[in-house]
């Protein structure tokens, strides 16, 4: 009787703290990266620009892929206003960016104030939602400090514990403290966040190839 009274004690405990860890999201697809202080031409279109260079790259971190139809991104608090729609799927592990170039272009076609992703380089909110029928639903979420937005420095969840984050650095090294910790790596656009610590030998066109292509 002992017995079984000590193993129903060890299964409400099990059970207890099965609940009470949380989780790093409820959802499949997490805010992964992004660069709010760009000062060099990200996108790609030959020029630097302080609007079309921010980047946001998002991630599918389960294990079956997403429909990213009625994803959006907005940045700040109060009322909502959309920088950013996705459309068609994401596969599991992979991530998809959204330069300001491009957000530029789609609030432009869907009448939105032209602002791109608008990543105010004194610190911010960015947010995921996911619009379903009338509901709005948060997603994913992000604040980050002025320390995180200086030039080229990204801001992403390191790939290996994706609920820990750090500062992608190496353009731009952390000599002061900051907050998450710099982590001495370039930044990932477009790709998971694997880190590359040695710039020596890599030109930003073949960065460029890497990344953007
Ligand atoms: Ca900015
Ligand atoms: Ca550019
Ligand atoms: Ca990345």
């Amino acid at each position: 009787m002992r017995k079984v009274f000590h193993f129903f004690i060890l299964l409400v405990t099990a059970v207890f703290t099965t609940l009470t860890i949380p989780a790093v999201s409820g959802s499949q697809v997490l805010i992964n990266e992004f660069l709010a202080d760009p000062a060099r031409d990200w996108d790609g279109d030959g020029v630097t620009n302080f609007r079309d260079d921010e980047w946001i790259e998002i991630i599918n971190g389960g294990e079956a892929a997403v429909d990213l139809d009625g994803l959006y991104l907005a940045d700040g608090d109060g009322e909502i206003v959309w920088r950013y729609g996705f459309t068609g799927s994401l596969a599991p592990g992979a991530v998809r960016i959204v330069f300001g170039s491009d957000s530029r272009v789609w609030e432009e076609a869907n009448g939105y104030p032209i602002y791109g992703l608008s990543l105010n380089n004194a610190g911010d909110r960015l947010s995921l939602y996911r619009v379903s029928g009338t509901d709005t639903l948060l997603v994913d979420s992000y604040v980050y400090e002025d320390m995180a937005a200086d030039d080229d420095r990204s801001v992403g969840r390191d790939e290996r514990h994706l609920g820990t984050w750090v500062i992608f650095d190496a353009y731009n090294p952390c000599s002061e403290r900051c907050v998450p910790a710099g982590a001495g790596c370039i930044p990932t656009p477009g790709q998971t966040n694997g880190c590359i610590t040695s710039t020596r030998l890599e030109s930003w066109g073949s960065i460029k190839r890497i990344y953007i292509d």
